[in-house]
């Protein structure tokens, strides 16, 4: 006999549709003994929540996240509203005693984050925040292969996280699908929304980020408000660049932009150490690049790991070997392993207390682009 799990999707964005796809497959592919049950769909706009309930198979929908996180016939909030919001829900829904899954980065700052993580280890509900990157096949392999020793004594962590669809000055700021642009929705800009996926991933890689050092820039300072409907100053880092210092010794080196020309979501890492070399690129995201100083030198060289087989992380839920998955099973994996978080009693990373150390390091590089100096994030690994 399979549990229900009711879930109540608050949002009905993007990742909105990102969630509810993952739960509606979810036991098509994993084998747990909870089974999601699409009950509410909320959003203030009465109509948008009723479409988006119908196109997705929600049971019934809300206007009020007041009532959602109340409601009876729930147990797991799912927060996919825009940043400035996700501290006032969560806490509400942990006071109600209800799990959480929150979108990612957990809040706009480190110190509206910090009350979310009391709120959910004071109530002691199961928690999680969305950086489905880990999710990767080929990532979670590159995670197996470093905690394995493979690459040996890091020296170097790379990461870019690159798009180009905010170049245009005439592309408005706020409001729905637009609120990434304006910095009270979103607390920041590419740091927030895109660098905090390469702190997390390089986190969970290569341990903690001690201290860093950046540089941001907003090419556009001015951009109309949809809301308003006047231009108004733009308040994000459009772009973002820092060194980082991780606490085994090793250099980081990040970058993010919306204005790289022809990228779309170019989110690559490389990592260098004495006995190897991992590289990753989400456009191939099917393969992990491995260099293996080990072997004889006369066939030494960089491989390509085809990351399907059965062996490899996750795979076994899919095809045979030889076909690939794709974006939409990160989110598959990660609440299959929220849910059997549930079922063995472990919590399941990163949650609340895990993102707000990447929180931090979002905000030590924006303090120190700020400041024109080396900022120490305070990371707690
Ligand atoms: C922004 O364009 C965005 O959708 C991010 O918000 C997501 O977290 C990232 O995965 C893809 O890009």
């Amino acid at each position: 006999m399979s549990k229900p799990l009711r879930v109540a999707m608050i949002g009905y964005g993007f990742m909105g549709r990102a969630h509810s796809n993952a739960y509606k497959r979810l036991n098509d592919f994993f084998a747990l003994e909870h089974r999601p049950v699409l009950q509410v769909a909320c959003a203030r706009n009465a109509e948008k929540a009723e479409t988006f309930a119908d196109t997705w198979g929600y049971s019934r929908v809300e206007t009020d996240w007041r009532k959602v996180v109340e409601a009876d016939d729930v147990d797991l909030i799912d927060i996919c509203t825009p940043n400035d919001t996700h501290q006032e829900i969560a806490i509400a829904a942990a006071k109600a005693g209800k799990m959480i899954v929150c979108e990612k980065p957990l809040a706009r700052t480190t110190a509206e984050a910090e009350p979310m993580v009391k709120a959910v280890e004071a109530a002691g509900v199961p928690n999680m925040v969305w950086f489905n990157y880990r999710r990767v096949p080929a990532i979670s392999l590159a995670k197996q292969l470093m905690d394995e020793g493979r690459i040996g004594r890091v020296f170097h962590f790379r990461a870019n996280f690159l798009q180009d669809w905010t170049i245009s000055p005439d592309v408005p700021q706020g409001g729905a699908a637009l609120w990434r642009l304006d910095v009270q929705a979103a607390g920041s800009g590419v740091t927030g929304d895109l660098l905090a996926h390469n702190i997390d991933t390089a986190m969970w890689l290569n341990g903690a980020i001690t201290r860093v050092v950046a540089r941001t820039e907003t090419f556009v300072k001015e951009r109309k408000h949809q809301l308003t409907g006047k231009k108004e100053p733009v308040g994000i880092d459009d772009a973002c660049l820092f060194i980082a210092e991780f606490a085994n010794g090793s250099l980081g080196l990040f970058e993010s932009t919306r204005y790289a020309r022809g990228h779309k979501a170019l989110k690559t890492f490389e990592i260098n150490g004495a006995e190897g070399s991992l590289a990753f690129n989400l456009e191939e995201m099917e393969y992990l690049d491995y260099f293996e100083y080990a072997q004889d030198s006369h066939v030494r060289g960089w491989r390509r790991i085809h990351v399907t087989n059965g062996e490899h992380p996750y795979m076994d839920r899919y095809w045979v070997p030889g076909l690939v998955v794709g974006y939409e099973h990160t989110f598959l994996n990660a609440i299959a392993d929220f849910v059997k978080g549930l079922e063995t009693g472990k919590s399941v990373q990163p949650d609340f207390r895990n993102a707000l150390q990447t929180q931090k390091v979002c905000d030590a590089v924006l303090e120190s682009a700020r400041a024109g100096q080396w900022v120490a994030t305070a990371v707690e690994l």
